[in-house]
Parts: C-alpha cells; sequence; structure tokens
C-alpha cells in the first residue's frame, strides 16, 4: 500500500506516518472496532464522487449502534470528514477506511469507559481479485467454516472482529488454490463470501442471499435496484450450494470487489465458464453510475472537486 499523505484521526487531519496508537488499544486486543469500505470514482467529465457516502457514513454508525459503541460523531460529520481527506490527500479516486475503535484505558473485555476513537485513510486500491478478474472471472470455493450464527456475532455490524471467520477461509480458500471462499450459515445455505456478497442467475432471475447471516451489502442494495430498474427480476432467497452449482451465471458484490463474475465453484464450471450476459450488463451500468454517467443514480454519488 502506498501512503497518502494525511489521514483524518478524530477530526484533525495529521500526517499518515504520526496517526498512531497505543499496544494497548482495546481493539487490538479483542477485535471491538467497527469500519466502513467505500469508494471514490473519477468521473468521465473530470470531477469525482464518492460512491453512496451517506449509506456508509450511517452504516458505521448503526454498526457501532450494535456493538454498543458510543461514536462521537454524526454519519454527516463522517462524511464530511471523507471529502476533506480525500481533498488534503489531492485524490481523484480512492479506496477510503472509516474505522472506528475502542482505545486505550483498562484492559478486560469490559469496553467501559475507555475512548471511542475514529479515523478515516484513503489509498489508492485497484481491482480487489486481480484486473482480470473483473472481466474472466474467479475460481471459488466452498468454505470448511460457517459464517456465524445470526446469534454469535452481529453479521449486519462490519465489526472487525468478525473477520476472524473470514480471515479463516480467506486463507484456506488461498492455500487450496482459490480465488475465494463462499461461507454457509449454520442451516447450510449460501451466506456471503469473506469479503462480498453473492448473487446467481438462473433461468433469467437474480438471486440473492437474504440480509440474515450476511452483512448488508450496499453495492448489493445497489445491484438490486439496478437490476430490478432494467426489468430484471431480482429475489433475496435462500439457495443451496448444488442450486449454485447449477447456475447460468453468478457474481461476487462488494465495494473492493466491484462486480467480480465467478466462473468456477468447488470445480463446478458456472454456466459457460466466463462472465454470463446478466452478469456483464450489470457490470457496465453499474461501473457507468459511479463514473456519473448515467444521471438517474446522481443522488448515489458525493462530487467533489480537488
Ligand atoms: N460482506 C462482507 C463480509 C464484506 O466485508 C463486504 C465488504 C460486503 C459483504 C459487501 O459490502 P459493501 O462493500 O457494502 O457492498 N467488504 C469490504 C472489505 C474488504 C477488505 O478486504 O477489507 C469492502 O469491500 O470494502
Amino acid at each position: 500500500m502506498q501512503p497518502t499523505k494525511f489521514i483524518w484521526f478524530d477530526g484533525k487531519l495529521v500526517p499518515w506516518n504520526e496517526a498512531q496508537v497505543h499496544v494497548l488499544t482495546h481493539s487490538l486486543h479483542y477485535g471491538s472496532a467497527v469500519f466502513e469500505g467505500i469508494r471514490a470514482y473519477q468521473c468521465s467529465d473530470g470531477s469525482s464522487a464518492v460512491f453512496r457516502l451517506e449509506d456508509h457514513a450511517k452504516r458505521l454508525i448503526n454498526s457501532g449502534k450494535i456493538l454498543r459503541m458510543q461514536i462521537p460523531y454524526t454519519a454527516d460529520e463522517i462524511a464530511k470528514g471523507v471529502l476533506d481527506l480525500l481533498k488534503a490527500n489531492g485524490m481523484r479516486d480512492a479506496y477510503i477506511r472509516p474505522l472506528s475503535f475502542v482505545g486505550y484505558g483498562e484492559m478486560g473485555v469490559y469496553p467501559g469507559n475507555n475512548p471511542v476513537q475514529t479515523i478515516i485513510a484513503a489509498w489508492s486500491w485497484g481491482a480487489y481479485l486481480g484486473a482480470e478478474a473483473l472481466e474472466k472471472g474467479i475460481r471459488v470455493c466452498t468454505s470448511s467454516f460457517a459464517r456465524s450464527h445470526v446469534n454469535t456475532s452481529m453479521s449486519k455490524a462490519k465489526a472487525a472482529g468478525n473477520y476472524i471467520n473470514s480471515i479463516l477461509a480467506k486463507i484456506e480458500a488461498k492455500e487450496n488454490g482459490f480465488d475465494e471462499a463462499v461461507m454457509l450459515d449454520t442451516n447450510g445455505f449460501v451466506s456471503e463470501a469473506t469479503g462480498e456478497n453473492i448473487f446467481i442467475v438462473r433461468d433469467g432471475k437474480i438471486k440473492t442471499t437474504p440480509w440474515t447471516s450476511i452483512l448488508g451489502g450496499i453495492t448489493r442494495d445497489s445491484v438490486m435496484q439496478l437490476a430490478r430498474d432494467l426489468g430484471y427480476t431480482v429475489e433475496e432467497q435462500q439457495f443451496t450450494r448444488d442450486e449454485f452449482y447449477i447456475a447460468d451465471e453468478a457474481f461476487f458484490s462488494g465495494t473492493a470487489a466491484e462486480l467480480t463474475p465467478i466462473r468456477q465453484l468447488d470445480n463446478r464450471t458456472i454456466g459457460e465458464g466466463h462472465a454470463g450476459p446478466v452478469t456483464k450488463h450489470l457490470q457496465q451500468e453499474f461501473f457507468k453510475i459511479v463514473k456519473g454517467e448515467n444521471k438517474k443514480y446522481a443522488s448515489w454519488l458525493a462530487p467533489y472537486s480537488l
């Protein structure tokens, strides 16, 4: 990762190398942090815009609420912090990472009165699963690790601690030669990937897993709205890994992963083994929206100029 100039740290822009915390920071020991992943894109007309900034900022606050963390900022203040940072860093496009964490104070699981601190960092992050992946699709496997039960770790919070589950699944998948892992929920239905939501297409219908054991992806929501606007039928419905095997098309959605086609699951080729027509259509339209080329979705963009 290439450092950028500043990191927003509790309302102040501090030089990248000076944004530091103590090693006894609570969240470093217990995973008590919540975060966001947001992208800013350079638009076709030369301006720039952050994609669904307000929704990401709100989700950060809601993640804090689920974890009983009092983040001392409003969603609007977080959103303003993101824009201030991008301008100060002179970034026309970026991956943006707000993080609120329980800081230094008492040790022990109970977070007590330790301060809740917030940072926003931004750096350049290309295609998450590789540039080729966006076009050709990736090979994925079903993980031996189940996604947490809905009453285990609160998947609707984008909480740092939840990512232990993702890290275990990701390492296993990579070590077995796959690009990414698909996790099943504790009832055996398809849940989500380590950092992406899942869509399949069968007989012209689009299906995605319901908002139960998954993070409510903002890209997932955008894809559902976009697909319906384009006339596709979209269902939020449980499905099994064998239904996934016989899908005509499948893809992941996520801020980092954008829309990444899946060409194989557990060595079964999905459809024709490359990005299918529905996936390509949605991918194309999605990239038009983030680049400001579709005015219908202008409300999803927070424009800024340097
Ligand atoms: N599920 C999980 C578990 C997840 O981490 C993400 C985002 C999503 C679904 C998709 O959510 P959304 O980005 O709102 O569409 N994962 C972030 C972190 C990836 C990372 O490696 O770090 C991301 O895409 O920014």
